[in-house]
């Protein structure tokens, strides 16, 4: 994982994504509604009835940051099954088909399924938050997501007392996505989640982006978001919810141990083996990546007051 100098085009006036324009225009739900996404989701009437916009409340646990450009967050990408440049994800995904797509939910719960995607997401409401993700190769952005806090849905397959964790699996299905057939990571690409962390308020099972559905490249069609973690625990292209009494493997620590621990908490006095986290860059602020101001990372980037509580006592130079 390396920063790349990269050359982004000037933007022009007319693509700067102002956070007051997007907030007045959004139109969220009715591009999901558009995309079918929405077809199984609980929809305000005033949405069913094709009108006018639904009024969106913005979350308290949305971040107060500037947003990334649409364009960086949907160009600008790690998915390894469709390469390991950041612009192959936007390229590459195109070959994903996400539809018909159904989720397994099992393990530690009392009501093991598996699930169409409709299904899965028909009783909830998606919500938008506006969440920074700060990668662990040191870049961030800050994103607006639409989603439905992993909680709510899994207290619906009823956890059994033996869940303590949350495994986490994408898609495999090497014919439509060309990394798997590479030795790059132990596929599929698994993560996981400690049970008090994935049911925190804060934990988004993210459905779209930037008001619609999810691009192929960012995870469609349903992604994990962990905004107090590096990105890689953020996993893409869901087809598997296991709940388990014991800790789940994870795709980079399995990969690099020494590296990428299970818990990936953003912190900027824990530095990767090989590079200082104390400082970021954000995404899309200038043209060029290389020689955007570094800013300084925030302890849990910034979420502490949400999660900090969970770690007390633990030594978080160890279960980095
Ligand atoms: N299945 C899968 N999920 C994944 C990855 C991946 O390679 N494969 N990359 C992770 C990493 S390292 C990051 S930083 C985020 C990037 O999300 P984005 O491309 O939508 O910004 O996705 C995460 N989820
Ligand atoms: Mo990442």
């Amino acid at each position: 994982m390396l920063i790349k100098t990269r050359r982004y085009p000037e933007p022009q006036p007319s693509e700067i994504t102002d956070r007051e324009v997007y907030l007045h225009r959004r139109r969220f739900l009715q591009g999901l509604a558009a995309s079918g996404v929405a077809a199984g989701l609980a929809a305000p009437v005033s949405l069913r009835a094709g009108s006018r916009s639904p009024d969106v409340t913005e979350s308290k646990l949305s971040s107060e940051d500037k947003l990334t450009p649409k364009d960086d967050v949907t160009s600008y990408c790690n998915f390894y099954e469709f390469g390991t440049g950041k612009d192959d994800p936007a390229r590459n995904a195109h070959t994903l088909t996400t539809k018909p797509w159904s989720v397994t939910v099992d393990g530690e719960v009392e009501k093991p399924g598996t699930y169409d995607l409709e299904d899965i997401l028909k009783p909830h409401t998606p919500e938008e938050r506006i969440y920074r993700l700060r990668c662990v190769e040191g870049w961030s952005m800050v994103i607006p997501w639409l989603g439905v806090p992993l909680g709510d849905l899994i207290k619906r397959f009823k956890p059994t007392s033996r869940a303590k964790y949350v495994a986490f699996e994408t898609l495999y299905r090497p014919s439509e996505m060309p990394g798997q057939t590479r030795a790059i990571l132990d596929w599929p690409y698994v993560e996981g989640l400690r049970m008090d962390e994935a049911m925190n308020p804060l934990t988004l099972m993210a459905v779209g982006l930037y008001g619609e559905a999810l691009p192929n490249q960012n995870g469609a069609p349903l992604r994990l978001v962990v905004p107090w973690k590096y990105g890689f625990k953020s996993i893409k292209s869901i087809v598997k919810i296991h709940l388990t009494e014991k800790e789940p493997p994870t795709s980079w620590n399995i990969a690099a141990p020494n590296e990428y621990g299970f818990y990936a908490n953003v912190n900027p006095n824990v530095d990767h083996p090989r590079w200082s986290q104390a400082k970021e860059r954000r995404i899309g602020e200038t043209g060029l990546l290389f020689f955007t101001e570094r800013r300084k990372t925030e302890m849990f980037n910034g979420y502490g007051e949400q999660v900090a509580d969970m770690y007390r006592g633990m030594d978080l130079s160890k279960y980095f």
